[in-house]
């Protein structure tokens, strides 16, 4: 199905494997994810619980005018007249990562014991949480995670979750199939560091670009509230546009093994984050430029 992405129109498979029927096989999980580079677990959180904390998101984005006045809140219509981009302060606001109805998600027992299973030994999370509030027109860039959080172990795992339900038209993560096994762009972009190379961070502005020039495919998925999609820090992903008028609340969230090294920036009380990477003065390094010199 052709959908929109980034400035392009593209060809998006719309289904994923799901993972459900392996859950109890950590060996299998972890066959299917060094594979496909993902998994989809449908139904993971219980409804309640996403919703319990979709309604208190709301309730502080409506607070800030966000919200479509007279519209219910539950359905998250954009207020048109919202002076900023939607995405504005909601990565990593602790006002609202840090509600207790939030954590109860991405740092409760299901997500939490997920892990344990399937890394074989404690979890842990990154203290840090990306949590989207992503409006109408918005959509994220191409990227492997490992550029923004690569400096602990590399056994590590992102987990997106979405608030409510997401529809195709609302922007949902979109995965490139296959881009965990581009060996030339795992040893050269893959092994960069935002804060330390200064460099854009996405690997492409143009979708199509990719698989033509590499292979593999987009795809990506409807979303239910209580599914989440699980992948790994080689994984090129991004998200489509959010053609819809609705706000897409999502979490993007991070896991380990706790005995394992964590990267600095993302723990502690007052995570240090990205202390050069797009800071005041710093100097990016042009896409062209970072392409040109890792000669792909
Ligand atoms: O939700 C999005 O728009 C992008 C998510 C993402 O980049 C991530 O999960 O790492």
């Amino acid at each position: 199905m052709k959908l929109p992405f980034l400035h392009q129109e593209v060809d998006v498979s719309t289904e994923l494997r799901e993972s459900n029927d392996i859950l109890d096989n950590p060996d299998a999980l972890q066959e299917r994810i060094a594979t496909d580079g993902y998994l989809l677990i449908r139904g993971l959180h219980d409804k309640d619980a996403i919703f319990t904390a979709r309604r208190q998101i709301m309730e502080k984005l409506a607070a800030k005018g966000m919200i479509a006045p007279n519209t219910p809140l539950m359905d998250g219509i954009f207020n048109p007249n919202y002076p900023e981009p939607t995405s504005t302060g909601s990565m990593g606001n602790k006002e609202l990562t840090q509600m207790p109805a939030f954590k109860a998600v991405v740092e409760g027992e299901p997500i939490m014991n997920f892990f344990k299973a399937f890394l074989g030994g404690d979890a842990r999370t990154f203290d840090f949480k990306w949590l989207r509030t992503a409006g109408p027109q918005s959509g994220s860039p191409i990227h492997y995670d490992i550029v923004f959080m690569g400096r602990g172990t590399q056994n590590l795992y992102s987990c997106w979750t979405p608030f409510g339900d997401v529809s195709l038209d609302m922007g949902p993560i979109v995965l490139c199939l296959g881009s965990n096994l581009f060996e030339e762009v795992r040893a050269t972009y893959g092994k960069s560091d935002v804060d330390r190379d200064l460099i854009e961070g996405h690997f492409s502005d143009k979708p199509l670009e990719i698989v033509e020039k590499f292979g593999g495919h987009w795809a990506t998925t409807t979303f239910s509230a209580g599914d989440v999609i699980i992948f790994s820090m080689f994984l090129m992903h991004a998200s489509l546009v959010n053609t819809s008028d609705k706000i897409r609340i999502t979490a993007d969230t991070r896991y380990q093994l706790a005995a394992e090294p964590i990267d600095e920036r993302w723990v502690g009380e007052k995570p240090k984050g990205h202390y050069a990477w797009k800071q005041q003065g710093a100097q990016i390094e042009s896409l062209e430029k970072s392409r040109q010199r890792w000669g792909i």
